[in-house]
Order: C-alpha cells, then sequence, then structure tokens
C-alpha cells in the first residue's frame, strides 16, 4: 500500500475512534500519524527497510506496527473490527454535510438513532433542534444534506445526461486552450444509466480550462478544483469530472476513462503479456536494457493497433468478449445512426399520444423517413384510451387515404399495440389482428404474476398467428420499476421459433429488451425493430437511444428490420402475417 492509502486509512480510524467516543489523546494520535505519514521526505519503502519508522516524530511503537502491517499486507485486522464493531448507519451518516463524529455520537447517545431514516423523521419531528448544541438552523441543514445525499447518489438517463452534457463539450471546444475534448465513462459507452460524467480535454494550459468549467452557471457546488482535475455537482444532481491531460496522453487517457473497468483491466494484461505497460499515462515498452520507451500514438485505433487488435468502438467495452473479438480481426460492422429508415409502435392522439396522425407522419418525413407504423393501444389499456374495433377501424381507413392522398412521402402503416392479456390471449380476435398491416404484442397489466406463468403467457401470445413483434420484453422503467419476472431466454428461443420481432423499445427510460441480451439472441437468428414507442413527435428521436443501445447489443443493420426500405419492409410484412 502507498503512503497516501495508508494515510487515508488512519484518518478514518480517526473517524470511527471519535464516533465511538474514544479518549481524545488516542484519536488524535491517528491523526498526527496520517499528517506525519503524508509529509515525509524520504520514500515509505526505505523507512521500512531502516525499521525506522517509530523514530518519526508523532509515530509510536504502535503506530508504526499498524503501518508497516497495511504497508506489507493492504489489511489491518484492528481497522476491520473497528468498523464491524460501528452500526452501519452511523458511519453513513457521515456522509450528511454539517455532521461530523461528534454530532453523529450525540444523536446517537442521546435519541438512540442508528439510521439516516430515523435521523430524518427525528428532524421532522423537531427532535434535533431540542438537542443541546444543535438547533433549528443545524436541523434544518442535516434534512437538506439528507434529501441531496439521496438525490445524488442516484443515477441518471442517458438520455438526460447526455443533453445536459453537450452545451459544456460545446463550451470547452470553444476554448483557444483545449486542443481535443470527449466525454468518457459510461456516457460514451452509452450506458443506459450514468453515474457521473466524465470529461477529458487535451491542453498544454490547463487553468484556464479549470476555471471555465467550474465557472459554469449550471455548476451548484465545487466538490473538487486541481490543476488538471475538477468535480462539480450540476443542477439536477449529476457529477462531473473535467480533466485536462497534454495532447500526447490524450488518447491513453480516453481509452482508460471510457473503460469499463473490467475491459481495461483485460486491455492491462493484454499488453502486459506483450511486454508493455498501459495505464492511462500511455503505452511503455519494456525494452532489453530495461529502459521503458514510450509509445506515441495518434488515435484509439492506433493504440488497439499497437496490441495487435482491430478499432473497439466504445460501446462494445464491456469486457463481454470484444478483445478475442478483434483479436480475430471478428468485431461486427455495428448499425448506425443513418440506417434507421423509418419505424414501428408510435402512439397518436387517437390513443394516449400526443400528436395527430398527420403531425405524427410530417415528423417521420421530417427525419427523412420512408415509413412509419402506427401502434396505437388496443382495447384493455382504457388507462392509455386503448381502441376499441370500431377505432380501429377508422383508423385503418384514415391511413389508407392518407397513404391515397399522396400527401407525404413516408407510407404510413396500420398496426396495433395489442394487450396480451393474463392468459396469453389477445385483445383483438384473429380476423380483425389479421386485417392489419403488422401486431405488435405487450404486456400491459398483472405485472405481478410468478416467472412461470410469466413466461407461459408470453410464449402463448408469441405462437399467436398474426404477431409481428413483441413490444417491451420486461416491462422494465429504468431507475424506477424492475421488470416483470420472465425468463427471457425463453421467450427468446420462442420468438425465434415462431419468427417473430422483438422489438427494442428506445423510449429512454425503457432500452428493452436491453443489450446485454442482444449479442446472443442474435446470433441465434433473432431480428431486432428499433422503436421509439413515441406518444409524440418529438420522441421519434428516441430511435438514436434505440440505436445506442443496438449498437451495445453487437447488433449490425442487417440484424434490425426497420432499416430496410419500404419496398423489402412491405416484402417482409407479407411473409410475416
Ligand atoms: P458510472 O460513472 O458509474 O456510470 O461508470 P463509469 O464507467 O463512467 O465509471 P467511473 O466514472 O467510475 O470511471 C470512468 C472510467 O475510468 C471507468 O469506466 C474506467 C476508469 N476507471 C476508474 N476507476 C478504475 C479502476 O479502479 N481501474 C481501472 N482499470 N479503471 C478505472
Ligand atoms: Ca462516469
Ligand atoms: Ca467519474
Ligand atoms: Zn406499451
Amino acid at each position: 500500500m502507498k503512503k497516501e492509502e495508508i494515510a487515508a486509512i488512519l484518518d478514518e480510524i480517526h473517524v470511527l475512534l471519535e464516533l465511538q467516543g474514544e479518549n481524545p489523546f488516542k484519536v488524535r494520535a491517528y491523526q498526527t500519524a496520517a499528517r506525519a505519514l503524508e509529509s515525509l521526505d524520504k520514500d515509505l519503502e526505505s523507512i521500512i527497510e531502516e525499521k525506522s519508522l517509530e523514530s518519526i516524530k508523532g509515530i509510536g511503537k504502535a503506530l508504526a506496527e499498524k503501518i508497516e502491517t497495511l504497508y506489507h499486507t493492504g489489511q489491518l485486522k484492528y481497522y476491520d473490527d473497528l468498523k464491524a464493531s460501528i452500526e452501519i448507519g452511523l458511519i453513513e451518516m457521515l456522509e450528511i454535510p454539517g455532521l461530523g463524529p461528534k454530532k453523529i455520537k450525540a444523536i446517537h447517545d442521546r435519541l438512540g438513532i442508528t439510521s439516516i431514516r430515523e435521523l430524518e423523521i427525528a428532524c421532522n419531528h423537531g427532535k434535533i433542534a431540542l438537542l443541546e448544541g444543535f438547533g433549528e438552523k443545524t436541523q434544518e441543514k442535516i434534512l437538506s444534506g439528507i434529501k441531496n445525499k439521496e438525490l445524488y447518489r442516484k443515477r441518471h438517463l442517458w438520455w438526460d445526461a447526455n443533453e445536459i452534457i453537450q452545451p459544456i463539450i460545446e463550451g470547452l471546444k470553444k476554448l483557444p486552450q483545449v486542443k481535443k475534448v470527449e466525454a468518457a465513462g459510461s456516457l460514451r459507452r452509452k450506458l443506459e444509466t450514468v453515474g457521473d460524467l466524465d470529461l477529458l480535454a487535451a491542453g498544454e494550459q490547463p487553468k484556464p480550462i479549470m476555471d471555465w468549467f467550474i465557472g459554469r452557471k449550471e455548476v451548484i457546488e465545487i466538490l473538487a478544483h486541481g490543476e488538471t482535475k475538477s468535480s462539480v455537482r450540476l443542477q439536477g444532481g449529476i457529477q462531473a469530472d473535467l480533466r485536462v491531460v497534454p495532447l500526447k496522453q490524450f488518447y491513453f487517457a480516453l481509452h482508460h476513462f471510457t473503460g469499463s473497468k473490467d475491459h481495461n483491466v483485460q486491455m492491462r494484461s493484454r499488453a502486459l503479456g506483450m511486454g508493455y505497460s498501459l495505464s492511462e499515462w500511455g503505452l511503455k515498452l519494456e525494452s532489453r536494457e530495461h529502459e521503458l520507451s514510450e509509445v506515441i500514438v495518434k488515435s484509439e485505433a492506433e493504440l488497439f493497433k499497437k496490441l495487435n487488435l482491430s478499432y473497439i468502438e466504445p460501446e462494445l467495452r464491456e469486457g463481454m468478449g470484444e478483445i478475442e473479438y478483434a483479436q480475430k480481426g471478428d468485431l461486427p460492422k455495428l448499425i448506425e445512426m443513418g440506417d434507421i429508415r423509418g419505424a414501428f409502435h408510435t402512439h397518436t392522439v387517437a390513443s394516449d399520444g400526443r400528436a395527430t396522425l398527420k403531425e405524427m407522419v410530417s415528423g417521420a418525413e421530417a427525419l427523412g423517413w420512408e415509413y412509419l407504423g402506427i401502434a396505437d393501444h388496443s382495447k384493455s389499456s382504457f388507462q392509455a384510451n386503448g381502441l376499441n374495433e370500431e377505432r380501429l377501424f377508422q383508423q385503418v381507413k384514415d391511413i389508407k387515404e392518407l397513404n391515397q392522398s399522396k400527401k407525404y412521402k413516408a407510407h404510413v402503416f396500420s398496426g396495433i399495440e395489442c394487450d396480451i392479456l393474463k392468459d396469453g390471449s389477445l385483445d383483438f380476435e384473429e380476423e380483425i389482428l389479421k386485417q392489419l398491416d403488422y401486431v405488435v404484442v405487450s404486456i400491459h397489466s398483472g405485472f405481478g404474476m410468478n416467472e412461470e406463468d410469466m413466461t407461459k403467457r408470453m410464449v402463448k401470445a408469441i405462437e399467436s398467428p398474426y404477431v409481428t413483434m413483441l413490444g417491451h420484453l420486461t416491462g422494465r422503467i429504468l431507475l424506477q420499476r424492475e421488470g416483470y419476472a420472465v425468463n427471457v431466454a425463453k421467450v427468446i428461443d420462442a420468438a425465434i421459433a415462431n419468427n417473430v420481432i422483438i422489438e427494442l423499445n428506445s423510449n429512454p427510460k425503457r432500452l428493452d429488451m436491453g443489450w446485454r441480451y442482444w449479442h446472443k439472441a442474435r446470433d441465434k437468428g433473432l431480428k431486432c425493430s428499433i422503436n421509439p414507442d413515441a406518444h409524440s413527435v418529438q420522441n421519434l428521436a428516441y430511435y438514436i437511444a434505440g440505436v445506442n443501445v443496438a449498437r451495445k447489443g453487437w447488433l449490425r443493420k442487417e440484424d434490425v428490420i426497420n432499416t430496410c426500405g419500404l419496398k423489402e419492409v412491405k416484402k417482409y410484412l407479407r411473409k410475416g402475417i
């Protein structure tokens, strides 16, 4: 363990002891030792070898032993036991701004509170304000600290995070000191949710870049302001980190901070096997004379090439086999935004959409699409104003007239998002469904079924003869609701066996079926439809989130039905029916 890491543990022991109400001299000894370690002018290794730790001012015999143990093993039983002996809720309270160990101990001793939840209730009942040394102001501060902690701990939808980061990237690009800038981290990998935003810039003068970053109006808190790294909290609670590196380090740092961790670990070990050491600082070749020679690269592609790998798109860097494929030169050519030629699964005012049929079609036309499928809800989804037979046929007629009028360049398909009822039967008779261009089937009720029944229910629907595709397979709402219990593998097999497409619902809150399933499923022959599930004209843009996830799922253009031109799609739908 390095001396900084050891010092951090000593500091933590200091806080934990204070929380326990230990004798102040003992408590302070840990803090003193931590500072002494940090300000060493010799390296720790030689001091330990010389056994001269104890001669350092502020480090006694017992502490010297603990430091040595940490140095050699990275662990310390005393520290582990101490941590385990304190209620976890009390340790968590340390993260609330304005609450130090002394205050937490007082709250615990006098009110018996052991968790943040109990603390919040006590604040709401005004009990904290009444404690000696606290008062109304402190109580309010604790309450808002608890609220922020919850808000800040949350992950964020990729879609929202991307909207927040784009103007920052644009602003950074305009600074004269910035030579390159990219988003890194999970946002660049297009993960469905992101923890924080990672920005990377290249420049030889970091200071003005940092100053610009921390001074932006959407910054609500500056968490760290260093020479080459700053962290801020932005409106809405998301954290953003900016690092500035010299240009020659840029692609190494970009690769490192794009991650994922699993991908990085595998890349590092591959580099080691080839005699290189790879880090965010660079790629170094250990020559025979044991001198390190530095490798220069002008792109990430060159970095991969140095390790005999073809370029790995950021979306694939999850440590899920991409390196083996890149070694064989066998990575797929991923689907691109421009490949999308139309969309199915969109709603209109006829059910719960906000735009009319015509507005939706002109929206599709504005995107340059050749076709648009309308799939409003069916009658059992009364909460979504689902269509009965009569209203459905009115819509079919309207669509037919619209197509005949030739007013729009985009062709409109008549579909339905037909409810799968609890027993797996469909909301409309086959007689009705067969008159439509296509049928999406989805679950909108009875989420609480057990896995076996739910799987049977979905498989039965998939086996129904006029079904074209299955909607939002698990029904999950990201960051809000888990999907229903269902055996995804069995549903995929049933879909393939029945020539049914599974949609990639591209609403940024759904992204369902999720990316982790697609690679294997497409190898088995499953087809995908990237469906915006749009309830307004603006929502048509959700196809972007869908393409991101499709790429993450290793999908190629040919795996996705709505990359086909109109003629081909028409042919496909006729065959499907
Ligand atoms: P997030 O923010 O939770 O959605 O996920 P990431 O992937 O953006 O993770 P983050 O922000 O903690 O770190 C950004 C990247 O930095 C991460 O993807 C890989 C790299 N990185 C961070 N910590 C480590 C580490 O301990 N080991 C390695 N090899 N890479 C790391
Ligand atoms: Ca991140
Ligand atoms: Ca980060
Ligand atoms: Zn739906």
